[in-house]
């Protein structure tokens, strides 16, 4: 069965709120690197990567069943933050949007009983539980901080492990 115009729409649009996430997350990292955080900045790197995946993912999907992939401007965004505990808090906050974007989508596959839109968006049902779980996991951390120098450090150290 084709993909119907409106989920087309929707998913197309859902390309530009992944490739939206992608440009955050990589200017979150353009600016921990201009802060000296290295670590927070290939954090940053790697989530950017996983967003160009995920955008990919409506792409090919798209395609498979028969679709018109139309990609639009992405909008420009913030690229200065006060803390790192505030470029958290920013991408737990965008993590949440994303999170009700995809249950709009699934809400959408369900009232037009596609059920092969359903089974594709399962997975980002299940990603959207990590993606809020880490973003959360390191505002929490940050917390812990107080913003001490050496709490960063660790922290700092510990990113940049992630690959
Ligand atoms: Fe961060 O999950 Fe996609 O956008």
């Amino acid at each position: 069965m084709m993909i119907s115009k409106k989920i087309q729409d929707e998913f197309n649009a859902q390309i530009g709120e992944e490739m939206f996430s992608a440009h955050l997350y990589l200017s979150m990292s353009a600016w921990f690197e201009s802060v000296n955080l290295r670590g927070f900045a290939n954090w940053m790197r790697v989530q950017a990567g996983e967003e160009s995946a995920h955008a990919m993912k409506f792409f090919g999907f798209i395609c498979e069943r028969g679709g018109r992939v139309e990609l639009g401007a992405v909008a420009k965004h913030q690229a200065e933050w006060k803390t790192p505990l505030e470029a958290f808090e920013a991408a737990f906050a965008h993590e949440q949007h994303i999170t009700s974007r995809i249950d709009s989508l699934m809400t959408l596959a369900v009232s037009e009983k596609d059920y092969a839109s359903q089974s594709f968006l399962k997975w980002f049902v299940d990603e959207q539980v990590e993606e809020e779980a880490h973003a959360d996991e390191i505002v929490q951390k940050l917390k812990m901080t107080g913003g001490a120098t050496g709490g960063l450090y660790i922290i700092d150290r510990e990113l940049a492990g992630r690959k």
